[in-house]
């Protein structure tokens, strides 16, 4: 996977691409991450890339030429997929995070200011991605939970952290409680089934836990997942909702 990002401030992502999971990737060439100095692109000794609005109205506007330089700068040589972080972007999920990473080839442009000029959008944006409904700053926080979270698709990077493959949303469902040492904390003790051994009771007990947590959290979520036989049945069986939360 080739991520080549755009901002003006490249060094905010220094530390996110030398630490854990996103540093062994890049290490062991599971993934290509290169971030570009917007100010690369501009063409006045001022390296300036913002200007007053048109139409007025405070604040300042990031101006085309130099977004539409370096974007077709870095797609020289390949067709990346060309993805504007900003709020009036569709909502990112899992399913589009699959969906983006599964292109393999990607720019990502991180606007700052009130915004970028709307050409730019016209000219080299393919698509615009929100990461919820806030303003922030900048698109750089954004494109990292992206890339973060498009790095997780890739064969072999969430084996680098020991962890499993098994993340929540992957069925659609939340996940389910986790507990390790010391087996009592503040007078609670860990579930009996998982000191059991029992790996199928452990395994049913995890899927109860993860219905009923994604039919109290997240009703949304359960009405759009796409349960198993299996699933269904332990759906059914669960106490029905307003016992469920008694003690
Ligand atoms: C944002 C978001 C976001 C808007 C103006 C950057 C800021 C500033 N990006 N999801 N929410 N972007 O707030 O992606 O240029």
């Amino acid at each position: 996977m080739r991520i080549q990002v755009l901002t003006i401030f490249p060094e905010l992502f220094e530390p996110f691409l030398a630490t854990s999971l996103i540093g062994k990737a890049l290490e062991k060439g599971l993934l290509d991450a290169r971030v570009i100095d917007l100010r690369d692109f501009t063409e006045d000794r001022h390296r300036s890339v913002d200007d007053e609005p048109y139409g007025g109205g405070g604040g300042m506007v990031m101006a085309a030429p130099p977004w539409i330089r370096a974007v077709r700068a870095l797609s020289e040589g390949g067709t990346p997929w060309r993805v504007l972080l900003s709020p009036q972007g569709r909502r990112l999920d899992d399913a589009k995070v699959r969906e983006l990473a599964a292109r393999g080839d990607l720019v990502l442009l991180c606007g700052r200011y009130e915004g970028i000029d709307e050409r730019v959008l016209e000219t080299v944006v393919d698509e615009e991605v929100s990461i919820g409904d806030y303003v922030l700053s900048g698109g750089e926080l954004p494109a990292m939970v992206l890339i973060e979270a498009m790095s997780r698709q890739i064969p072999g990077v969430v084996q680098l952290s020991g962890s499993v493959e098994n993340d929540s949303f992957r069925n659609g469902l939340l996940d389910y409680p986790h507990y390790t040492r010391p087996p009592v904390v503040e007078g609670l003790a860990v579930p009996e089934v998982l000191l059991s051994g029992h790996h199928a009771e452990i395994i049913r007990w995890r899927l109860r836990k993860a219905l009923e947590a994604t039919r109290e959290k997240r009703p949304d979520l359960l009405a759009a997942a796409r349960l198993s036989p299996d699933e269904e049945r332990e759906l059914a069986a669960l106490a029905p909702v307003e016992e469920a939360g008694r003690v």
